[in-house]
Order: C-alpha cells, then structure tokens, then sequence
C-alpha cells in the first residue's frame, strides 16, 4: 500500500538532542536542587535505556544510588527536578544551538510538497518538541505536522507501541500507510510493534543497537553534497534519502 504519512521520532532522529542537550538540562535541575548526582556522558548512555525523563531518574536512584534516601514525597520531587530539567532544556534550545540531524529538513520540506502527512511520534515533553521545532527548524515548524505525540499522553512509553497506536488513530491511519523514522532500540520495538514500516538512523549512543526488522539502517538521512553511510539494508543506489526512496522500500 502507498505510504501516506512519515510518523517522526524527535531525540536522536531529528536532532542529536541527548549527549548536549537533555543531559546537561538534568545535570542543571539536580544542582539547582542541591543534589550531587552527576549524570557524564558515558553514565548517560546507560540511562537511555529507559525512556522519559521522569521515568529515568526514578531508574538512576533505584540502581545508581542506592544508599540515597528518599523523602516522604519522593514522586513531588521527582516532578519538580523534571519541570526544572524542561526549564533549563528549552532555554538551551531557545539558543538554537541544537541543529536538525543531515537531511532532516529537507526531507519534510519535500514530503510536505508531496502532499504527505507528518506527524511527531515520541516520549519527551510536548514543549520540548515544540521549542526544538522552532528554534532548528522554522518558525512556523509545529504547522507542518498534523498531529504532535509526546510525553505522558500514553502512560506506557516506548518501547511500548501505545504512543504510535495514539497518534495512528488521532490521523486515522492504518499501519500499513505509515512509515516511521527512528534512532533507537527502544523506538525501533515501538514502531514494530504498532505494525509500521521503519526506517533507522543512527547516533553515537545507539550505533551498536540490534535493529532487526528495520527497512535499512542509515547514519543519517544524509544530503545531495553528504552522502549517508550504509549500516544495512538496500538503497537502490541512492546517496541520500528522499521521497522515491521512501516509496520504494515502500514496495517491496
Ligand atoms: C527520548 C527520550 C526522552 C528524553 C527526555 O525520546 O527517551 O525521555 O531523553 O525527555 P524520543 P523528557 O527518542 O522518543 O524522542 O525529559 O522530556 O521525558
Ligand atoms: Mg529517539
């Protein structure tokens, strides 16, 4: 069946958002409340196993700290380092510092002009999305997508296939009429799970991830002047991706 919609994961697919970005923002929040926890950017990597930022500090504490004790209200805490946490993270992007990953705006760009529909399917924080959007990509970003998935929308996030289930009714799609980009294990199980074709691109953090299942596996969308690097999968010949190779993976 011809795809109509390209559902996008954000952090690592459409911005290499973590290592600068979401971990100096937590970094930021547990100093500001006079903790000494120090998430570097190789403990980082193992944090990424669990999704959502709540959700992971909740998993630093249990398996990372365990003489810490915890107070009475330990869940207000926990939402209050992460509302701080979103603070500090969207006041770095408002900087613009945080580019869009290789071929990544000019693939929306053409898919809109092809008449496809997008959507954002992931499990940051909807203000997240929606200030990375504006300050990496345009201005008026957040139109160009029909529907914005995020945070605690679905109580299960990925890799659970809750969130893609969500937006697909939202656009009352099938499956079989998307195709989702993703970077991460994690998000690879979700997508797969929710019946959609996938297409992965790789980042530091998840280059040794099993991506059974996948389409392909790129290093990036890549550009007419920046080839992408193959990890796996056919392209056809193609040096970068774009709208005809979409459809022809599409048809086999
Ligand atoms: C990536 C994540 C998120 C962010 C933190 O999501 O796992 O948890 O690291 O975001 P995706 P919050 O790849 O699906 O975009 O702190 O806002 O939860
Ligand atoms: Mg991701």
């Amino acid at each position: 069946m011809a795809i109509e919609a390209l559902l996008f994961d954000v952090d690592g697919t459409l911005s290499d958002t973590e290592r600068e970005g979401h971990r100096p923002a937590f970094n930021q929040a547990f100093e500001q409340f006079g903790l000494d926890w120090h998430w570097d950017a190789e403990l980082y990597g193992k944090l990424l196993a669990v999704t959502g930022g709540k959700e992971r500090i909740r998993y630093y504490v249990e398996h990372f700290r365990p003489s810490y004790v915890r107070p009475a209200n330990f869940d207000g805490l926990v939402n209050k380092l992460h509302t701080a946490k979103t603070r500090h993270y969207t006041t770095l992007l408002a900087q613009g510092l945080i580019p869009m990953r290789p071929g990544v705006k000019r693939l929306l760009q053409e898919a809109r002009a092809a008449g496809l529909r997008l959507a954002v399917v992931t499990t940051t924080t909807p203000e997240n999305v929606t200030s990375l959007l504006r300050h990496s990509l345009a201005e008026d970003a957040e139109t160009w997508f029909e529907v914005i998935a995020a945070g605690d929308i679905v109580p299960a996030k990925k890799p659970a296939p809750d969130i893609y289930h969500w937006a697909m009714r939202e656009m009352n799609l099938t499956p079989q009429q998307c195709l989702a980009f993703e970077d991460s294990r994690n998000g690879l199980i979700s997508s797969l799970e929710a019946g959609i074709r996938t297409l992965v691109t790789v980042n530091g953090y998840t280059a040794q991830d099993n991506f059974d299942g996948a389409l392909a596996v790129l290093s990036d969308l890549g550009e007419p002047d920046a080839p992408f690097k193959l990890v796996s999968g056919e392209t056809y010949g193609k040096t970068f991706v774009d709208v005809s190779l979409l459809k022809r993976w599409c048809e086999h």
